[in-house]
């Protein structure tokens, strides 16, 4: 196993800036490109203002919100330099969803893309201080007087909080994974150094957001660890993605099974030949899929499972290592098996529980989940695998009631929370039905108030001016009631099936 020695004293953010030339690209837009120059100055100036007229000291909690932006990626990077922590949020997530994310994290501060100010403001959190960027010339960052000096990075341990994430649990209540400093090196020197083997002439780009792990890993972190350059798009749907790649001779791309499938539709003249690495993760990836983008580009996706609560990819494989089909081997620093409901290892060939450990570990902020998730010293992810005779894991499903579609993680109940608040729902139930393109869709099955209408498109307006809109039910069925066991408890399972009607 590689040895992951990082000194007792570390700030990822300053390592993560440190020895680029800087006239080199550091982060391309549609329409610019910053060098690794303009990237330090502007991470400076904001960590000036930070702790300067913001008045944020080492450990305060700061919400990050907006865009794929290389300004949120600046303004990341400047949080961790100056010591505070960052809490990273999706664009589309709404004000009860940001409120309770704030108050479970006890931000005191957000910086925040002012195109997507109003939900943050609506959310009310107590004392929060919202400070908005990229917007007027008056409230943006950067036009604030400040010193023009080198920031010095704060002196943080290597063990010191630089990162809370969040990830939706199946009671619907989220939970905040809190990554040290040293933590996102690790998730570079691991599956980036020893999978993707970047190098400084790399253009990375993709889909998921920077407020997923997912996305902060692959569009802000390997590049820069690597010297290289990310491509960052607002909107990084398939069709864009593919005319991007072109543009702008991207050769590493991160997205999801599902955009692989629709990018298929649409590459007819698209030039992708600059790929060198595509990578899919967020959800399973059917040996279908691979084979099919194969045959199209002569690529062979990396495949790999990440999660959260373990910062970013810990099962994958690279080059003529790839099974399609099957996720792969721990990556280089990480260590897998697959166990029963005892924590004890399942022979090779049978499915159970996947337990992993490595680098990084799952830190819940406050959550009596912590104790579900690590147990003996594994971390339990929630998936169901099997480990082949040669070593390879093979994903089966998910262990528990979380919904996964088109890569996005969905806890039925916190949907069926927000149906509630519908005065005419008097019950519901939210389940993923299985679905060829986005791997699951949100099906809600409701009983509605006596005399109260069964409107389903009511229903899903609703779901979605409260939550973000990837968790709004694709289908609303009514039922006169939902079944239930004898001591009460709602029986999910009987309601995955199309068998039952109102
Ligand atoms: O949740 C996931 O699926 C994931 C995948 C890759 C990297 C990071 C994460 C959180």
């Amino acid at each position: 196993l590689p040895e992951l020695a990082y000194p007792p004293r570390l700030n990822c953010a300053a390592a993560l800036l440190t020895g680029q030339p800087g006239e080199r690209p550091a982060f391309h837009t549609p329409a610019s490109t910053w060098s690794y120059d303009e990237l330090r100055g502007r991470v400076d100036r904001i960590a000036h203002v930070l702790t300067g007229e913001l008045g944020i000291v080492p450990g305060n909690r700061v919400l990050l919100r907006g865009p794929t932006t290389p300004w949120l990626a600046a303004c990341w990077l400047a949080v961790l330099k100056a010591g505070a922590i960052a809490v990273t949020v999706l664009a589309q997530q709404r004000a009860h969803e940001l409120a309770t994310m704030c108050e479970i994290a006890r931000v005191s501060h957000a910086l925040c893309d002012a195109r997507c100010l109003d939900d943050l403001v609506k959310a009310e959190v107590p004392g929060l201080r919202i400070t908005a960027f990229g917007g007027d010339a008056a409230d943006d960052l950067l036009n604030r007087p400040t010193s023009e000096l080198p920031y010095p990075a704060a002196d943080t341990a290597a063990d010191d909080v630089a990162l809370i994430a969040f990830t939706s649990g199946t009671t619907g209540r989220p939970k905040g994974c809190a990554h040290f400093h040293r933590d996102v090196l690790a998730i570079a020197d691991t599956f980036a150094r020893h999978v993707l083997r970047p190098t400084a002439d790399d253009v990375f780009a993709g889909s998921p957001p920077l407020g997923f792990t997912f996305g902060l890993g692959g569009l802000v972190v390997f590049p820069l660890r690597a010297g290289a350059s990310a491509l960052l798009l607002e909107q990084a749907g398939p069709q864009a993605l593919l005319g991007a790649i072109a543009e702008h001779r991207v050769s590493v791309l991160f997205t999801a099974p599902t955009a692989y499938r629709a990018m298929l539709g649409e590459l007819g003249a698209h030039d992708v030949s600059s790929l060198r690495r595509c990578v899919s993760a967020g959800e399973n990836l059917p040996a279908a899929t691979w084979r099919a983008w194969h045959e199209r580009t002569g690529l062979r996706i990396v495949n790999g499972i990440g999660a959260t609560e373990l910062l970013h990819i810990f099962i994958s494989a690279a080059d003529e290592l790839i099974r399609p089909g099957t996720t792969g081997v721990p990556v280089p620093g990480w260590q897998a098996e697959v166990q029963d409901a005892f924590g004890r290892p399942v022979p090779d060939g049978t499915s159970g529980l996947l337990a992993v450990r490595g680098p990084v570990g799952c830190r819940y902020l406050d959550d009596p989940r912590q104790r579900e998730y690590v147990r003996g010293g594994w971390n339990i992810t929630g998936d169901t695998y099997v480990r082949e005779p040669d070593g390879y894991f093979r994903y089966v499903a998910r262990a528990d009631d979380m919904i996964v579609s088109a890569g996005y993680n969905i806890a039925g109940p916190e949907v069926e929370e927000a149906l509630l608040r519908h005065p005419d729902v008097l019950e519901a139930a939210v389940v993923g039905r299985p679905d060829e393109e986005r791997g699951q869709v949100v099906v809600a099955y409701v009983v509605v108030r006596e005399g109260a209408r069964r409107d389903a498109d009511a229903l899903r307006a609703f779901v979605k001016a409260e939550l973000a809109p990837y968790k709004c039910p694709r289908e609303v069925a009514f039922l006169a009631e939902l079944p239930r066991t004898a001591t009460g408890k709602l029986q999910r399972f009987r309601l995955r099936g199309d068998g039952l009607t109102g």
